[in-house]
């Protein structure tokens, strides 16, 4: 049971930020609406919200879950209510470098133990998905081999299992959450393009049946995210007896953003 999550609103400056898609520049307004709308969903599910503050220096940082994984440990005997561990990455695009420290004091206030992703090492959360007691680690143009094997260690060390799944060669995928959601229940969504790995095989699998943005859904306690416009997708997920919530993403959508990146979640 997910109890909170931390959010961080788009800057005036958000426009200037990173992306590889060519889907038009992001209207501000209509960006902080829609995160607004998102921050609604998360407390309809929920979650009590820590906002913080918008922040220019970096044009990305709404992108907050990017920045850390959070685990708990459930290694045999840990109580399951303790506080959440943090692990702080080391973001792959330089210019996000900097956004690990702006979330760093707010995590501590809830995570008294951390760890960090350090040098060569590099690893964006987005390429993090947690399935129960597994994780999946993408390797990507963001999450290096040696950030993937720290993190592994990591989550070994609190009781978790965990594969790499390399999506250097998968086009139109940042990270591996833009193509892959762990929705509970052993079962996932994935993307065509990721159908066949063989760390996906003793999983059901839901597909997408649609522009592969669609992938990037959450389930947080009883609900579904999923972006709007993709109504045959949703009506999937409500046959397998999901709950959904529908949001408009096209303003992060053209920032190569999605549901999973715009909260830390735990
Ligand atoms: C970036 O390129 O870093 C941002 N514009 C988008 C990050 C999206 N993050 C995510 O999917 N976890």
């Amino acid at each position: 049971m997910l109890t909170r999550a931390i959010v961080r609103p788009p800057g005036a400056n958000y426009a200037d930020g990173l992306t590889r898609v060519d889907l038009g520049v992001p209207d501000y307004e209509r960006a902080l609406q829609q995160h607004a709308a998102y921050c609604d969903a998360l407390e309809r599910c929920g979650l009590e919200l820590t906002r913080l503050e918008a922040d220019e220096r970096f044009p990305d940082s709404t992108f907050v879950e990017d920045t850390a994984v959070l685990i708990r440990d459930v290694k045999e005997g840990s109580a399951t209510s303790q506080a959440a561990v943090a692990i702080l990455t080391r973001p792959g695009a330089l210019s996000r470098a900097g956004e690990v420290e702006s979330t760093r004091a707010t995590l501590a206030q809830f995570c008294p133990r951390y760890h960090s992703i350090v040098a060569p090492g590099t690893l964006d959360g987005g390429d993090i998905c947690e399935a129960g007691n597994h994780f999946f680690i993408g390797i990507s143009e963001r999450t290096n081999a040696d950030g993937a094997a720290q993190l592994a260690d990591l989550v070994s060390s609190y009781g978790y299992s965990s594969s790499f799944v390399d999506v250097g060669d998968v086009k139109n995928i940042l990270h591996l959450k833009s193509g892959l959601a762990y929705l509970g229940d052993h079962r996932l969504v994935v993307i065509d393009a990721l159908r066949s790995r063989k760390e996906f095989r003793d999983y059901e699998l839901v597909a997408v049946n649609a522009d592969e943005y669609a992938a990037n859904c959450v389930r947080v306690n009883d609900y579904v995210l999923v972006a709007a416009g993709y109504p045959e997708f949703a009506r999937s997920l409500q046959d397998l007896d999901y709950k959904t919530i529908v949001l408009e993403m096209t303003e992060f959508q053209k920032m190569d953003g999605g549901l999973s990146c715009l909260s830390l979640r735990f």
